[in-house]
């Protein structure tokens, strides 16, 4: 049994409650049969700034999460064809969607059928009729979670800068958009130049102390739209959207210079640091071989002496 809100009365409920909303609203895939209940969710999503997807034929589920990419998902528990639970064990058999929060709403009131549900991916078991304040709260915290581990897992910690698997996933979605756009995209990999001899000469922490210091230059000279990533460990990976090879490596160029001349302090003492970079705009190959072919560019420009930038 299903109680309809009154719409006014749903949006003085909620806005009783006041949740710092972020800037980007939290994206909710929501997933009912009942036309009346999944209308009821969509109401309540809208009224606290929340951006919602609304399916009631369960079988769509799986091409709709591909396009909305959502950051949270409600199921309800029995639908025709399929389950809550059955969906959820499918949704987690998906890489990309292990850590998106689940949340099931349903009127089944078995505890014991609700921990078999839990136990298949669900990480909340919420029941109807829901009171409206109670789903907001339980998807503000579940989507704040959900995006700080997520901005924790495409990081590399010791730099803030994107990691390789964020790096290579960035580098897609661009090649993709240039593709669309016809704008050009250039790919640069960085390396340190003789980083192990300045480790062992002057210690690992005076290396780190690089790396944080050199992706900080990085970050500051290049545009926002840029995408830089460390890439292993002395290994930067740069994404340079809407730009041609020759301006690419003007800018490289420029920021090598600079960085050279920086005065690394040691132990009563500085130096200088320098690094080499191959630079590769993209011809419309796979990312593997756009990023194999700035590495042998990169390559050629440590076997002509290092400190220079090769496209
Ligand atoms: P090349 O100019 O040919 O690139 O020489 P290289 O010494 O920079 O290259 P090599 O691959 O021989 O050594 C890389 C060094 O980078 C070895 C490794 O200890 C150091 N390194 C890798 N990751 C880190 C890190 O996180 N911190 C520090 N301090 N050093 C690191
Ligand atoms: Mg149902
Ligand atoms: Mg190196
Ligand atoms: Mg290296």
């Amino acid at each position: 049994f299903y109680q309809a809100l009154d719409p006014g009365q749903l949006i003085e409920k909620i806005e009783h409650y006041s949740y710092a909303h972020p800037p980007d609203p939290y994206r909710v895939m929501v997933v009912d049969d009942s036309k009346a209940q999944a209308k009821y969710i969509e109401n309540v999503l809208q009224k606290a700034g929340m951006r919602s997807r609304v399916l009631t034929d369960p079988m769509e589920v799986i091409d709709a999460l591909d396009e909305f990419s959502p950051e949270i998902i409600i199921l309800d528990m029995y639908m025709p064809g399929c389950t809550g639970t059955e969906l959820a064990k499918v949704i987690r058999q998906q890489d990309h969607l292990h850590s998106v929060p689940i949340i099931y709403l349903s009127a089944e009131e078995d505890v014991s059928k609700q921990l078999h549900a839990m136990s298949m991916g669900g990480d909340d078991f919420l029941t109807k009729p829901i009171d409206a304040k109670h789903l907001v709260a339980t998807l503000h915290n579940r989507g704040r979670r959900a995006r700080s581990l997520l901005a924790l897992m495409i990081r590399d910690s010791l730099t803030g800068l994107y990691n390789h698997t964020h790096t290579l996933s960035l580098l897609e979605s661009e090649i993709s958009r240039a593709h669309q756009s016809g704008q050009p995209l250039t790919f640069v990999m960085l390396d340190l130049d003789h980083f192990k001899r300045i480790n062992d000469t002057y210690g690992h922490p005076i290396g780190d102390r690089i790396l944080k210091s050199l992706s900080l230059f990085l970050k500051q000279r290049l545009r926002k739209t840029d995408h830089i990533g460390r890439y292993g460990g002395e290994e930067f990976a740069i994404v340079l959207p809407d730009t041609r090879e020759e301006d690419a490596l003007g800018v490289m160029n420029e920021i090598r210079e600079k960085f050279s001349q920086l005065r690394q302090p040691a132990a009563g003492t500085d130096f200088h640091v320098t690094f080499s970079c191959g630079v590769a705009q993209w011809w419309g190959e796979s990312p593997q071989e756009l990023c194999e072919r700035a590495d042998t560019l990169l390559y050629g420009a440590k076997s002509e002496g290092r400190n220079q930038v090769v496209a």
